[in-house]
């Protein structure tokens, strides 16, 4: 540590060596994975808009699972135990509490990877008996080796002991500060992960239940309106958690980037707290036109899920008033004003703000998702892949772009290879994204499906008038070749980091908020109470749909169940015959 104070603040890697090596591999798997996932993405880009086609239509399917996993469970989940890692062990200022522990369950993640990639990959060997071609919501119907299931089975092994190694760092610190509030950023991780253990349960009993015996043979059939149900029980909440170190990063990082302090920190914790709550009953949002789930079941889902907007709207006011905060305090004025007195020259800042402006407009597709009825008009439209392509694909993938920028010198004491480059990257993916997800919404107003290697409508004509199909293709191609160009940028600008000059003293601290957590009531860190009342509400969102469901295909005797007569009533619906005329 001594000769690190020489040239200024302390790094994470000078004070936590250990630990920075962790959250290096993790960093360094998920930006491996991005990487893939960007090729494939753009093979598949270019092929379903017949702007070139490098593979026969039949591997379009592998492509688009590989693409899919890659990116929104491998880059995704890799980051969120890199950043999570940081989180607590720079928030609680001590070292995890034994360092082979960690490594090992990094090491599962890997393995896992490692085996559900190999099992997708084997679909392009029509020989090989491995294959995946399941798209990354993986329920049934569709059938992947077993590979594939174990594979995912030992990657959420993983996180679940990530998570309580950090519940084993918070316990330890604990009992030497035990009059302490949790430090924002480990109660960030700890509400995050408690949502997780419950969303979780879900897959769990999916993968373990039903579909790995399935794939192994040893049951015949699964009920797929079952393994659907569950998946999405897991597959709303999931993206939350890829949300979350997002917000995290918004609310404790951002900030202090744009030169001024957090506005709430009470405020923040009410938004993690909610998020506990409300993220996992409302899974059946992407079951809209699922048969065999009575329409009050949806009705109580699309409920909860406008209730779910309300950490955002919370989150995009505090953060913007931080940002101004911040703007303020470096000397801009003016009802908007102040946007130009922000750092825009700063990629981290740019590209988090970029981010943020982008997940305004997906939180708004989401909101016409979320609708029953205007669902209709989207489901299974490429308007859906243009709403995921602003939140996991932006929000998301370009606030941990731009965070990397500002955290990777500090694991390594290596400073970024080039900032000019950088702020480029994180304009052209603003870009990029702006024309794919503009032109995905739009072709799904107009019914071009997802999925599908074959929607094109038209010929391929280089004279396209403005709006027509040919135009938005040329524009989605274009936009996902922009997109690509940008990953490129990012991960060679991060491997040239990498050999250049070693500093020492790169530490960036961060500001204190203007409110702090002393400002709220104690029981907002009262996480047992709010764990207890998130299973309340999953039991009440799910017992009688799952119950209806496993009733319906004869694993419950109808004569005892009570789930039909209670949905009659809640619904004035007959399930049974609402099954059979559906
Ligand atoms: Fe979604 C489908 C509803 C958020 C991801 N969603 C998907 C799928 C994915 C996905 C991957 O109800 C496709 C699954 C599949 O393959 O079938 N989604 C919502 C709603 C929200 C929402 C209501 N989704 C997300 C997030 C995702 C994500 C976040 C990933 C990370 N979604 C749906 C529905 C479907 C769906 C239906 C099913 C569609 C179907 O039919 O298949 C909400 O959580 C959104 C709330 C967000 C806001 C925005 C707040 C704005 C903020 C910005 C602040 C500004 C800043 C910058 C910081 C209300 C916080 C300022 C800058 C300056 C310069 C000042
Ligand atoms: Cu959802």
């Amino acid at each position: 540590m001594g000769s690190a104070l020489e040239t200024g603040t302390p790094s994470f890697v000078d004070r936590f060596p250990q630990e920075a090596s962790v959250v290096k591999a993790a960093l360094t798997s998920s930006f491996i994975a991005l990487f893939l996932g960007a090729v494939f993405g753009l093979i598949q880009g270019l092929h379903r808009t017949d702007v070139f086609r490098f593979l026969d239509s039949q591997y379009y399917y592998t492509v688009l699972t590989a693409h899919g996993v890659l990116m929104v469970v491998s880059f995704t989940i890799f980051f969120l135990v890199g950043i999570f890692t940081w989180a607590v062990v720079r928030s609680l200022d001590r070292p995890v509490e034994d360092i082979r522990y960690t490594w090992a369950w990094y090491g599962l993640m890997v393995v896992g990877t490692l085996m559900a990639v190999v099992a997708i990959l084997g679909g392009f060997v029509p020989s090989t008996e491995l294959s995946a071609d399941v798209l990354y919501t993986f329920y049934a119907p569709l059938q992947a080796h077993p590979l594939f299931y174990g594979g995912l089975a030992i990657f959420i092994i993983g996180t679940w002991l990530a998570g309580a190694d950090w519940f084993r760092s918070w316990y330890a610190w604990k009992q030497e500060h035990p009059d302490e509030r949790i430090p924002l950023q480990t109660f960030m991780v700890l509400t995050t992960m408690l949502m997780w253990y419950i969303a979780t349960i879900g897959i769990a009993i999916a993968v373990v239940g039903f579909l790995l015996p399935w794939s192994l043979g040893l049951i015949e059939s699964v009920n797929p309106l079952l393994t659907r149900t569950l998946f999405w029980f897991w597959g709303h909440p999931v993206v939350y958690f890829w949300l979350m170190p997002a917000y995290l990063l918004w609310y404790t990082v951002l900030p202090s980037i744009s030169g001024g302090r957090l506005f709430s920190d009470p405020l923040a914790r009410v938004v993690f707290v909610l998020f506990l709550l409300l993220s996992t009953p409302v899974g059946i949002h992407h079951q809209y036109v699922d048969p065999g789930i009575a329409e009050g079941f949806k009705l109580i889902a699309m409920t909860n899920t406008m209730f779910l907007l309300l950490p955002s709207l919370l989150t995009a006011f505090t953060v913007v008033a931080s940002m101004e905060h911040g703007a303020r305090q470096r000397g801009g004025s003016g009802l908007f004003g102040w946007l130009r007195a922000l750092p825009w020259r700063n990629p981290a800042f740019t590209g988090m703000a970029l981010a943020g402006l982008m997940f305004a407009a997906g939180g708004f597709s989401g909101m016409i998702n979320a609708g029953m009825n205007i669902n209709y008009l989207i489901h299974n439209t490429l308007w859906v892949p243009g709403h995921f392509h602003l939140t996991v694909g932006t929000a998301v993938a370009l606030t941990f772009m731009a965070a990397s920028y500002w955290l990777w010198p500090q694991l390594t004491n290596k400073p970024l290879f080039s900032r000019p480059i950088a702020l480029t990257q994180t304009v052209v993916w603003f870009v990029g994204m702006a024309l794919m997800s503009n032109a995905m919404h739009v072709m799904g107003l107009f019914g071009v499906p997802r999925r599908t290697a074959e929607p094109q409508y038209e010929g391929f004509e280089f004279v396209a008038s403005f709006g027509s199909i040919t135009e938005l293709r040329m524009q989605l191609a274009l936009g996902a070749t922009l997109l690509f160009i940008s990953t490129v940028l990012f991960v060679s600008n991060i491997a040239l980091s990498t050999g250049s000059p070693t500093r020492t003293g790169l530490g960036q601290p961060l500001s204190k908020p203007l409110s702090p957590a002393a400002d709220s009531p104690e029981v907002l860190d009262n996480l047992k109470l709010w764990f207890g009342i998130a299973m309340v509400l999953v039991v009440l969102a799910y017992m009688l749909p799952l119950a209806s469901i496993v009733g319906d295909s004869g694993v419950i005797d109808r004569g005892v169940s009570a789930a039909p007569v209670m949905i009659d009533l809640l619904t004035g619906l007959n399930p049974v015959t609402a099954v059979t005329e559906a």
